[in-house]
Order: structure tokens, then C-alpha cells, then sequence
């Protein structure tokens, strides 16, 4: 069975963009592949953390997998700091990564600000990605399209050391979901959704509330034209909106488009609101039931030992190739 492995950052409440970008593929995934779904809590601490937090938001985005129906009966389900494999590959891996790469990386300069305070960890974080997905011989990694960069890294990373060592990585591909590929901050559509955005009308939480649900749909920056149509350019507020409709629903772009011919934005926001607390409904209802029990802890452990195992078979390859510790 071919094998998937995607990560979540345990940061804050995971979005319609986390939701549509990523973990909706999880999913569907589980039925073809042996998937590992993990809580990458080493990303996390690349930017400053409050322990408490940071704890509470890896008990919170596991059990918002289980949540959206990852099922732990097929999938591995892990915080990735319980696998020492990680930071170890993490730092092979750097070694074999050049700075000229890591500095064009697009994220980097986002979030480094040019900054000579950045921390390291910030630059050599699309490394560490790397080491996640060629840790478990990973075939397709499924992640929003804002993930791509990172992706080629990985395969060249992967290529580059198959090519001066024994073949010892496998080299995976990204999977990019069309329809909910990246969607738009509500209140600035030239970004993307962000956890980490100021403004929690920037983006919907899939924790969200009804009645903030509603605020951030009804507030979403559109334009003045008044006529629902989709265009990026022309109109990217208002096609972000149309593109989350037609990923809650199953209709598509131009379905949409026919359905408000003559329609004004009000009437489409007030429907939108609607799909979109009908669809968070169930997976909040989920959600509570999971977070406070210990199956939940259970699950996290069982996972990180599957995880384990498949890994110390990697790291023993790897060491072997890189010719490290005694055998
Ligand atoms: P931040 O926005 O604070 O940087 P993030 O939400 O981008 O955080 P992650 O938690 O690591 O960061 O993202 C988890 C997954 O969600 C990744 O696969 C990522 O590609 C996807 N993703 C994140 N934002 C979006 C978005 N706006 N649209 C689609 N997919 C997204
Ligand atoms: N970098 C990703 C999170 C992430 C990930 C991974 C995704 C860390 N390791 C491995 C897929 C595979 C992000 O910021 N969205």
C-alpha cells in the first residue's frame, strides 16, 4: 500500500482553509493509502510559544482530525515530537541543504521580515518538513498549494542525496485539492486564510460559533459592483466567497453564478452563512465529544509508537548510508 503523511501545525484553531486546503483530503485518503496524519509541534516552536498553549493546541488539532473523520482504526494519528526520528533526520537533512535554497524560500521571507533576530529555526524549518515526509518513505503528501515551494525542496533534497548515497529516500509527490487549493483571508483576499492573521474575521474557525460565523461572512470585503460573478482578478473577495460555497456544497463554480443571476450580494452571503454553520455544525459536535476523553490520548500514543517503528527502520538506513554511530 502506497503510503501518505501530511501535517497540521498546532498553532491555533484550524480554518476553512486548513479544512478545504488539507484536512479533507485526509479523509478520502485513508481508503487507498496507509496514511500518517501528524501534529508537528517542532514547526510550531519556530515562532515563540506559551507551553500551556501550545499543549492545549496539540490535543485540539488531534481532535479535530478525528473530527473531520480521520479514523484511527486505518490511519496513524501522532504528535510529531514523539518520534525522535524527526530532529534527527531534520539534521541530516540540513546538512545536505544549501543556505541559497532555504533564503528563496517564500514563507522564510515572509515570516523572517529580513530580520538578523529571525530564528534559525524559521530558515531551516522547510528542512525539517522535508525530514516528516522522507522519515516515513512517504509517496504523496497532501497539502494546500501554499506548501509547494517546501514540496520541491523535499524531492530535491531527496534526489540530491539518492544521487550522491545509496538510494536511500523515496522520492513523493504533492497533492494539490483543485477547490479548496488556497483560500483567501475574508477581510484582505490578496492573502491567504491564516491562523495567525490579527483579525478573527480574517478568517472562520471550524470552531466557530453561528453567530461569529455570520459576522466574518457579512463583514467579507466584496466590491461595489453588485453582480455575482467569478473573477479572481476583478473580483477576488467575492470569487474567494464563491469558491468556499462551491467547496461546502456540490455545486459547482458556474452552478453558483447561474443560481444568483439577478441576485445581490446580501442574498448570497445570508446562503453562504448557512451552508457553512450547517457544514461546521457536526464536526464541532464531534469535536467536543473527542477533545475531553482519554481515547484521545490512547490514540496519540498508539500512534506515535506505529510511527516509531516505521521510522527507526528509515534512520537505520539512513545512518547506514551516511556511514553515522557504530552500525
Ligand atoms: P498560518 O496561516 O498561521 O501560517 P497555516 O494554517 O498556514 O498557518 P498549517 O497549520 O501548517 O499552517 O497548515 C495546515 C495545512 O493547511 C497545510 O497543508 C496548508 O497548506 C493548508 N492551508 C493553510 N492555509 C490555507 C489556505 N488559506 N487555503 C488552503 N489551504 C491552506
Ligand atoms: N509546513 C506545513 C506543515 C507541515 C507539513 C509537514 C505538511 C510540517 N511538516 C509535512 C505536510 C507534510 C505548513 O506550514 N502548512
Amino acid at each position: 500500500m502506497k503510503r501518505v503523511f501530511s501535517g497540521v501545525q498546532p498553532t491555533g484553531n484550524i480554518h476553512l482553509g486548513n479544512y478545504l486546503g488539507a484536512l479533507r483530503q485526509f479523509v478520502e485518503l485513508q481508503e487507498e493509502y496507509q496514511c500518517l496524519y501528524c501534529i508537528v509541534d517542532l514547526h510550531a516552536i519556530t515562532v515563540p510559544q506559551d507551553p500551556k498553549e501550545l499543549r492545549k493546541h496539540i490535543l485540539d488539532v488531534a481532535a479535530l482530525y478525528l473530527a473531520v473523520g480521520v479514523d484511527p482504526k486505518k490511519s496513524i494519528v501522532f504528535v510529531q515530537s514523539d518520534v525522535p526520528g524527526h530532529s534527527e533526520l531534520g539534521w541530516i537533512l540540513t546538512c545536505s541543504s544549501y543556505t541559497g535554497e532555504l533564503s528563496r524560500m517564500t514563507q522564510f521571507k515572509a515570516k523572517s521580515h529580513n530580520k538578523a533576530s529571525a530564528p534559525a529555526g524559521l530558515f531551516t524549518y522547510p528542512v525539517l518538513m522535508a525530514a516528516d515526509i522522507l522519515l516515513y518513505d512517504t509517496d504523496v503528501v497532501p497539502v494546500g498549494t501554499d506548501q509547494k515551494q517546501h514540496i520541491e525542496l523535499c524531492r530535491d533534497l531527496a534526489i540530491r542525496v539518492n544521487n550522491t548515497r545509496k538510494k536511500t529516500f523515496v522520492v513523493p509527490e504533492g497533492r494539490y485539492l483543485k477547490a479548496g487549493a488556497r483560500i483567501m483571508s475574508l477581510d484582505d483576499p490578496s492573502k491567504k486564510m491564516s491562523k495567525s492573521a490579527e483579525n478573527i474575521h480574517s478568517r472562520i474557525s471550524l470552531l466557530d460559533e453561528p453567530s461569529k460565523i455570520k459576522k466574518s461572512i457579512m463583514k467579507a470585503t466584496t466590491d461595489s459592483e453588485g453582480i455575482i460573478r467569478f473573477d479572481k482578478e476583478e473580483k477576488p473577495g467575492l470569487s474567494n466567497l464563491i469558491n468556499i460555497y462551491s467547496a461546502l456544497s456540490d455545486k459547482t463554480v458556474d452552478d453558483i453564478v447561474a443560481m444568483y443571476e439577478g441576485k445581490g450580494y446580501g442574498d448570497f452571503k445570508k446562503d453562504l452563512v448557512e451552508i457553512t454553520v450547517d457544514a461546521l455544525a457536526p464536526i464541532k459536535e464531534r469535536f467536543d465529544e473527542i477533545r475531553s476523553s482519554q481515547e484521545l490520548i490512547d490514540i496519540l500514543e498508539d500512534g506515535a509508537e506505529k510511527a516509531n517503528a516505521i521510522a527507526e527502520k528509515t534512520m537505520a538506513r539512513v545512518k547506514d548510508n551516511f556511514g553515522l554511530g557504530l552500525k
